[in-house]
């Protein structure tokens, strides 16, 4: 495995590459070209620039999270060709710049969903948490705003205010859309672009759904191990895999993550590492610290069944606690996030070197 960083770019990210670099295990950064709207064409010098200036800080460009697919190519909307032909362009200029690994997800409206960015845990600590009982009491207009104000001044993905503005509009863009039609559509996504990931060695690897089912009724599919293995049949080709991202899987109770991760072999071509601590009932839980013991999930498991498998591609500590009075975005401070960095690897090196 590869110890990486997500890194948002000089002009939003609070934490510079000289500091990741200086987290000595970690050794290259995952990033996008934030500013983009999903459907607009990434050019190779745009591509190219963001790769040098993540190389000349002594870093690789480990992979791009994310290239966001349009809200068409999800509902098949009569823009849907257009903005395919621009995410197969944007794939050939990311291959051209040698960079092998495109990480997305096909969620309708929201990225992820959470009720509080800034959940304190009685160590003083705060979290991003997510509880059923306060989504079941809002509209999807008013969850932005109440949450809007905890983002420390940071723009969060899939959260922008421009896109927020639309909330309406993108409910009724899948008004008619339901998990057999999602499916179809993402099948016809990855039939188009698979032919230019072939000729460049891409890896695409899609981001689950975060929580593990539906929310505000629209429609989620990359939920478990059966839909998972079910995207992979219907497009059977080593380039269309996954992100196992431990914490959107992990919220649903059902899914056993090292036994998906089993399952998974071979496709699993990025991987997001986090704990969460579950509460009263199946539907409430905050993000914990890394370590196995102040969460639900066994990190040791995890990082296990990756290494058994053969896993090789880049990893991140996903979110992590806001500590130390650290300004940044929600999940995305540098200090709990280096920890947890810290934490995986030495979890991996005892595990390498128990087999060697
Ligand atoms: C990320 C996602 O912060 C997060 O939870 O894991 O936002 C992820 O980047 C996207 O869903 C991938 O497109
Ligand atoms: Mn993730």
């Amino acid at each position: 495995m590869q110890m990486t960083m997500r890194w948002y770019g000089s002009k939003h990210d609070t934490v510079t590459l000289k500091q990741i670099r200086q987290t000595a295990y970690v050794k290259g950064v995952i990033t996008t070209l934030y500013d983009k709207m999903p459907g607009e064409l990434w050019t190779l010098d745009e591509i190219l620039a963001m790769k040098r200036e993540v190389e000349d800080a002594g870093l690789a460009l480990a992979g791009i999270e994310s290239v966001n697919v349009s809200d068409a190519i999800k509902t098949a909307s009569p823009e849907r060709d257009r903005d395919i032909d621009s995410y197969i362009k944007t794939l050939e200029n990311l291959g051209k710049a040698d960079i092998h690994m495109v990480c997305y997800n096909f969620m309708p409206v929201f990225d992820w969903t959470r009720t509080e960015l800034a959940r304190m845990r009685p160590d003083g600590s705060t979290v991003l948490a997510y509880s059923q009982a306060a989504v079941d009491a809002i509209s999807p207009e008013k969850m932005f705003d109440s949450i809007a104000g905890e983002m420390n001044g940071t723009v969060m993905p899939g959260w922008e205010p421009e896109r927020m503005a639309k909330v309406k509009e993108l409910f009724e863009l899948y008004s008619g859309i339901d998990d057999e039609t999602l499916f179809a559509n993402l099948k016809y996504f990855l039939e188009a672009i698979m032919p230019v990931c072939d000729k460049y060695d891409i890896n695409m690897a899609i981001h689950p759904d975060d929580p593990a089912w539906s929310v505000f009724g629209l429609p989620r599919i990359i939920i478990s191990k059966e839909n998972i293995l079910r995207m992979m049949k219907m497009v059977d080709n080593p380039h269309n895999g996954v992100t196992f991202c431990t914490g959107s899987y992990g919220t649903s109770l059902r899914n056993n993550l090292p036994e998906m991760i089993r399952a998974l072999k071979g496709r699993i071509h990025f991987a997001h590492i986090r704990n969460l601590k579950f509460n009263d009932g199946e539907r409430d839980f905050e993000e914990a610290a890394h370590l196995s013991s102040d969460g639900t999930f066994d990190m040791h498991a995890i990082m296990r069944a990756l290494y058994d498998i053969g896993f090789d591609g880049p990893i991140r500590p996903d979110h992590g606690r806001m500590i130390w009075d650290e300004v940044a975005m929600p999940g995305y401070g540098l200090y709990d996030r280096a920890l947890g960095a810290a934490y995986l690897c030495g979890l991996w090196e005892s595990i390498v070197k128990e087999n060697q």
